[in-house]
């Protein structure tokens, strides 16, 4: 179902215009209302009204992480903390987190771009949904709550943790519909299996997922475990949270929310503007967002776009699913790896797990890349031979997608650590 069929389905040059008209004010705004964005706009020596164009949004310089921390908590608001009715943070790698606020008007689009990407999921009026993302600063369960319960959903706020009792819940209230982490999804799944219950136990039918990276591979084992329709949903807590885009049920792409988040797609290392299909550093203008305008924003996440026309009838832009980000990239023996090339592999082996951790380490100025992934195969435990097979088996199928050689190290099926939140799969512990 389409949710909001006037905007999800308007023609290009409609989009546009109003795109354009959007980012004129949100500029005009953001300049007479953030000192942050005065400063910033006069040194570069650009004015409001030197938008003319959508391409005229090139003129305007970057907004990073690193200006967020430096104006924290509240250097970037636009209005007296008065206006603001919530606030939320993101984790932020060191030190203090990125404080992000919300007007009653940003929480009425929050709430509206969530409902149209649940919709998009499957996501209906008779559904109960169990929100598994942990409530609190972190925009994940709340943003999806408000869209959910938008559409008319029962929502069922059970946080995360306690996986067991998740599953009671989950049995006992007839859940159709899970939001989480795509990684703990599989952790539901494997804890269904220990306990002895079966997908047909349960009553899912739908699964949004989003907030970490999750591959084809990843979601087609989520649906084969948990008899559901899972989808991928994009966001950040700098543009808003979960909202930005989100696939439907044709799943070529995250449709994304283009009356309010204009899309660029630039090369990492000069910025210049890519065409569809290429790789490159999204960079996110919200064209509505009035407590914290947030104009060219880096996000650092590697993608692609494709303007074609969805079969879903959805007109929006679609972002690929994300290849990882510029700064979680790993340049091992010079070759530049994404952790999730290494998922799409090893989820190709049906004798080990979902969870695997990637350990990066340097001996004498030599990187080595080992990756541990869990046997899950009770049949080839204890069988040297065959776990010897198997080992070679996974290094040999790296290799040919990473060009690189890798350890690859067997161990125990749940000896590797769990996560409720965004799974840490790497750990690099080279010194530079
Ligand atoms: O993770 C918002 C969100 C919550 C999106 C729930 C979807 C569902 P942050 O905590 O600020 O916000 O983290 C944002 O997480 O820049 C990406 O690197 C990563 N990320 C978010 N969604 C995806 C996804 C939320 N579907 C950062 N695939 C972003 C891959 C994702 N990475």
């Amino acid at each position: 179902m389409i949710y909001d069929v006037k905007t999800e389905t308007m023609s290009r040059e409609e989009m546009e215009a109003l795109q354009l008209k959007r980012l004129q004010e949100i500029v005009a705004y953001a300049y007479e209302n953030v000192p942050f964005y005065k400063k910033k706009y006069d040194e570069a020596g650009v004015k409001p009204s030197d938008i003319q164009t959508l391409k005229d949004i090139e003129k305007l310089p970057f907004v990073t992480k690193a200006d967020l921390r430096e104006n924290y908590p509240y250097g970037m608001l636009s209005v007296p903390l008065s206006e603001i009715s919530r606030i939320h943070a993101s984790s932020g790698t060191s030190g203090k987190p990125t404080v992000v606020a919300y007007t009653d008007e940003d929480m009425e689009v929050w709430t509206e771009c969530v409902a149209r990407l649940v919709a998009a999921g499957g996501g209906k009026k008779d559904d109960i949904v169990q929100i598994c993302f942990g409530y609190g600063l972190f925009t994940g369960a709340l943003g999806l709550h408000q869209g959910w319960e938008r559409i008319g959903a029962a929502v069922i706020p059970a946080s995360t943790g306690n996986t067991e009792r998740q599953l009671m819940l989950m049995k006992d209230l007839k859940t159709t519909a899970i939001v989480s982490t795509p990684s703990y999804a599989l952790h539901l799944a494997e804890e269904m299996e220990r306990l002895g219950y079966k997908p047909e136990d349960f009553n899912l039918r739908v699964g949004m997922f989003g907030s970490e990276a999750s591959s084809e591979e990843m979601h087609a084992e989520i649906a084969r475990k948990l008899h559901l329709f899972p989808t991928d949903n994009y966001g950040l807590s700098e543009l808003i949270g979960p909202g930005v885009s989100g696939e439907c049920e044709c799943k070529c792409g995250m449709h994304i929310n283009e009356d309010h988040f204009y899309a660029e797609l630039l090369d990492p290392n000069d910025f210049h503007a890519l065409p569809d299909g290429e790789y490159g550093e999204l960079v996110l203008t919200a064209l509505t967002k009035k407590s914290m305008p947030m104009i060219r924003y880096r996000t650092k996440d590697i993608t692609k776009i494709d303007s074609t026309p969805c079969a879903c009838g959805r007109t929006t832009k679609r972002m690929a699913k994300l290849k990882g980000r510029t700064d979680d990239m790993l340049v091992v023996k010079g070759v530049n790896v994404f952790p999730s090339q290494i998922e799409g592999v090893l989820l190709s082996f049906k004798e080990i797990g979902s969870s695997y951790e990637i350990v990066v380490t340097r001996e004498n100025y030599k990187d080595n890349l080992e990756v541990k992934v869990e046997v899950i195969e009770d049949s080839i435990v204890g069988d040297y031979g065959k776990l010897e097979k198997l080992a070679d088996d996974i290094k040999k199928a790296l290799r040919t997608v990473l060009q690189i050689d890798v350890k690859v190290r067997l161990v125990e099926h749940m000896s590797l650590k769990r996560y409720e939140g965004k799974a840490k799969r790497v750990v690099d512990l080279r010194k530079y």
